[in-house]
């Protein structure tokens, strides 16, 4: 599919997906979240693309938020379908096998913060902002900010941000456990690729049993989740890569996954 908002990069099983609308600071209009949907979908059935980093282009802004001049003028009905297909694509983005990446390069604000939150884990860039300025337009944080926020940082800290629409820098968001590491705007790519092939190393059904259990394991009871991880410990011993992987342990070679 030709993307008009969308840059897709393959190199070597990692995508980087740049959303490109530099002119509103690459916010979310209904055609950027149907691109991305189409996109993650497509990548997820991909077997060569092992990890997926989704970023924003330019310098200033990650994704500025949806698109607060389109949203303006939506009826109740179009409201609701956009609510549903962003909901839609936050939760691919957790049902999908594939590790995602946000590199936050810039401002990640309302449901640009709620699209990183969806990720796996944030790398940000040390200039990145976030908040959720949605209580200052008279609507609340509507594709899953409250749920994701609250269950990563915990209720408290989440409430002070959605509560006040503050917009805070990328240190605060770091000690604040929002991001995992901090970069300098020229390092945070490179780095975000350097884990992406540390994990696309890795046997490709492992990562994907491993994201599974932690995204659905955080929906269940403690005993629930630890049943269902025993599942899928099992079922991944169905796979030739747990025989290479061990193997190749025991006869002291790196191993040579296949995904299978
Ligand atoms: N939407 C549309 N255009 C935007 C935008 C946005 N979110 N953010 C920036 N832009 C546009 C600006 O209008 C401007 O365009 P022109 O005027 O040049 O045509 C251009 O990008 C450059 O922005 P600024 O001139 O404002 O740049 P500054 O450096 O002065 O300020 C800023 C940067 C990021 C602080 C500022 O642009 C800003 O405050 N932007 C809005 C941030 C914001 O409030 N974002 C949250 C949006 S609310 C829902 C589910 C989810 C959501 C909604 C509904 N349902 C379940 C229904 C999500 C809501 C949100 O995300």
């Amino acid at each position: 599919m030709e993307f008009k908002n969308l840059l897709v990069e393959n190199n070597d099983g990692i995508t980087i997906v740049t959303i490109n609308r530099r002119e509103a600071l690459n916010s979310l209009n209904s055609a950027v979240i149907a691109e991305l949907e189409c996109a993650l979908y497509e990548l997820d059935l991909d077997e060569a693309v092992k990890v997926i980093i989704i970023t924003g282009a330019g310098e200033k802004a990650f994704v500025a938020g949806a698109d607060i001049k389109e949203m303006a003028e939506l009826s109740s009905f179009e409201a609701h379908d956009f609510a549903r297909r962003g909901q839609r694509l936050m939760l691919l983005i957790n049902r999908m096998h594939t590790p995602v990446i946000a590199a936050v390069n810039g401002y990640a604000l309302g449901g640009g913060l709620e699209l990183a939150l969806a990720c796996d884990f944030i790398y940000a860039s040390e200039k990145a902002k976030f908040g959720f300025p949605e209580v200052g337009l008279g609507v609340i944080p509507g594709f899953g900010g409250t749920q994701n926020l609250a269950r990563l940082i915990g209720p408290n800290r989440a409430s002070e941000l959605i509560f006040s629409g503050r917009i805070i820098p990328a240190a605060k968001a770091y000690v604040w456990g929002i991001v995992n590491e901090l970069f300098s705007p020229e390092e945070l790519l490179p780095k975000a690729l350097e884990t992406a092939r540390e994990i696309a190393g890795k046997a490709p059904r492992g990562v994907g049993y491993a994201k599974d259990a932690i995204v659905n394991g955080l929906n269940m009871a403690k005993e629930d989740g630890f049943r269902y991880e025993a599942s899928l410990f099992g079922v991944l011993f169905a796979t030739g890569d747990q025989r290479e992987g061990m193997g190749a342990f025991l006869e002291k070679r790196s191993a040579a996954f296949k995904g299978k």
